[in-house]
């Protein structure tokens, strides 16, 4: 009887899932998103950088497509990790820009999300590493007991993740909806206003840092580690992590998850924290860039690049696996910790010929490192189409057929045959977020006039904000050394109609 019954439900098994999913996981790649945080588009070698060498990632780049015109939406994390995820420009929706630690969560857990997505397409969802989208229903939360919605409620099935920035409180991390290595005796608070606990902030003992803050720009709050932080937290001293360990950390897990669905096509979100502040990478990869921690930190990120591509062919998974290589936002040297990143520079130039980085309106603010990767069916080369990170959604939906409700993702362009190579068309139209919105479109880039500072001091970074109209010809002037404007008045007119249109509906 019981052989039967195993037989039947064989057969059963078969019929359900047989050849359906076999052509499936011919047809469908394992997706591998990887996304560096602040890292520039002059910072790899197979982007011309010559004071580092990144020979794994240049591995990506020399077997996929790497793109010349590759974009996040915005200048900063939070915002572009927003349009990733639901296919929509960030500021579009208020409460976009960067979260606190504490922040409530800003993703819809109704809409279209790029892992529900693929999760709706059959596959095994996964996020290991930074989130920075909020978690919990309001900044009040027990950070002791279930902390939800949030990556799981989204699309997710699996969530290892840390909530916002490492310079951040709670510096902690959650395994889907609880801190990992809680303690009921040691109950962790966190608050952004004032001091919890008795823990000693950077403000009022520098001696007890490892790494020292920079003038002015905070980072004085609770000390992890030796670290100050942004925000006051208390308790959980025994789920802190440690920031050596942080990259190896995601690592396992990523490697577990790829391990445990080697047999079904999978969607692994993998957002390492390199190399955003604090950089305090593992103790071997200290010293070893020459060019201070944040070097250190990209060597390292490299590193785990290539473990990953190690795995995935140890697994017999690397020709039908897409990896997608990107940053979140452009790069800065002094993004609050003493590191040494601007005294030990050597001639390195983060956002190579780009003007701008991190929060500038100008390219080095989103125009980054972006790589595609699946030997099965993208032939390598070099592609100078503009694309987004935006358009990833979309892009998916058409390649795993899974179309988006009427309403969803509304900002996302299906642009899967330039994704794949197959074609050299990118966008003719895109929006960028830097403080400043600014519109490029066939080449040409207006940037809104606005009141801001035309330079950021505190970060050492050209803004892109004057309070005269800026145009440039991107495609003679990636530099954007020639303002335009006066020369193309027309010009100027049109796309500083058509932005208003995008923003705001009207003409
Ligand atoms: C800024 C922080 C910076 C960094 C950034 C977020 C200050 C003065 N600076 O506000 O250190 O944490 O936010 O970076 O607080 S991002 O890559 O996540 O957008
Ligand atoms: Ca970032």
């Amino acid at each position: 009887m019981r052989n039967i019954l195993l037989l039947f439900l064989a057969a059963a098994a078969f019929i359900a899932i047989g050849p359906t999913s076999r052509e499936q996981q011919v047809d469908r790649p394992n997706v591998i998103y990887i996304y560096a945080d602040d890292l520039g588009y002059g910072d790899l070698s197979c982007y011309g950088a010559t004071k580092i060498h990144t020979p794994n990632i240049d591995g990506l780049a020399a077997s996929g497509i790497r793109f010349t015109n590759g974009h996040s939406t915005s200048a900063t994390c939070t915002p572009s990790r927003y349009a990733l995820m639901t296919g929509k420009y960030p500021w579009r929706k208020k409460g976009t820009g960067i979260l606190p630690g504490d922040a409530a969560l800003i993703i819809p857990t109704d809409k279209t999300t790029l892992p529900n997505l693929f999760k709706k397409a059959g596959y095994k969802t996964a996020i290991v590493g930074k989130w920075h989208l909020g978690l919990g229903y309001a900044v009040a939360k027990d950070w002791n007991g279930e902390v939800k919605p949030g990556p799981n409620e989204v699309g997710f099935d699996y969530s290892f993740i840390f909530p916002a920035t490492a310079d951040r409180v709670p510096t902690v991390f959650l395994e889907n909806h609880n801190v990992v290595a809680q303690d009921v005796n040691d109950p962790i608070a966190v608050d952004y206003a004032k001091k919890v606990g008795n823990d000693p902030t950077g403000k009022e003992h520098p001696e007890l840092l490892k790494l020292k803050s920079s003038p002015g720009q905070g980072h004085d709050q609770t000390i992890v580690n030796g670290i100050g932080r942004i925000g006051y937290m208390s308790g959980g001293k025994m789920a802190r992590w440690v920031d050596e360990e942080l990259s190896s950390t995601f690592l396992a897990k990523a490697e577990d998850f790829i391990q445990h669905n080697q047999k079904q096509p999978f969607f692994l979100y993998y957002a390492l924290t390199e190399p955003h502040v604090p950089r305090m990478p593992a103790t071997r990869f200290k010293g070893k860039s020459g060019l201070g921690l944040r070097g250190d930190a990209i060597l390292q990120l490299d590193w785990t690049v290539g473990e990953i591509v190690k795995q995935l062919k140890y697994l017999g998974l690397e020709k039908n696996t897409m990896i997608i290589f990107t940053s979140d936002n452009g790069p800065v040297l002094d993004d609050g910790y003493q590191d040494e990143a601007v005294t030990k520079l050597n001639g390195h130039t983060p956002a190579g010929p780009l003007r701008g980085g991190k929060y500038s309106a100008l390219e080095g603010g989103t125009r980054l490192p972006f790589i595609i990767k699946w030997p099965k069916m993208i032939k390598p080369k070099v592609s100078d189409a503009l694309v987004s990170q935006i358009d990833i959604l979309a892009s998916f939906s058409s390649l795993l057929k899974q179309p988006i409700p009427a309403g969803d993702a509304t900002d996302s362009q299906n642009l899967i045959d330039t994704f794949l190579g197959r074609s050299n068309k990118g966008r003719s139209v895109y929006v960028e977020q830097g403080g400043a919105l600014s519109i490029v479109k066939e080449g040409w880039k207006f940037i809104t006039p606005n009141k801001g500072a035309a330079y950021d001091s505190l970060v050492g970074i050209e803004t892109g904000n004057a309070t005269e109209p800026q145009l440039y010809n991107l495609n003679e002037d990636i530099g954007e050394k020639h303002n335009l404007a006066n020369k193309y008045p027309q010009r100027v007119k049109e796309l500083a109609g058509l932005l208003q249109q995008m923003t705001t509906g009207k003409k």
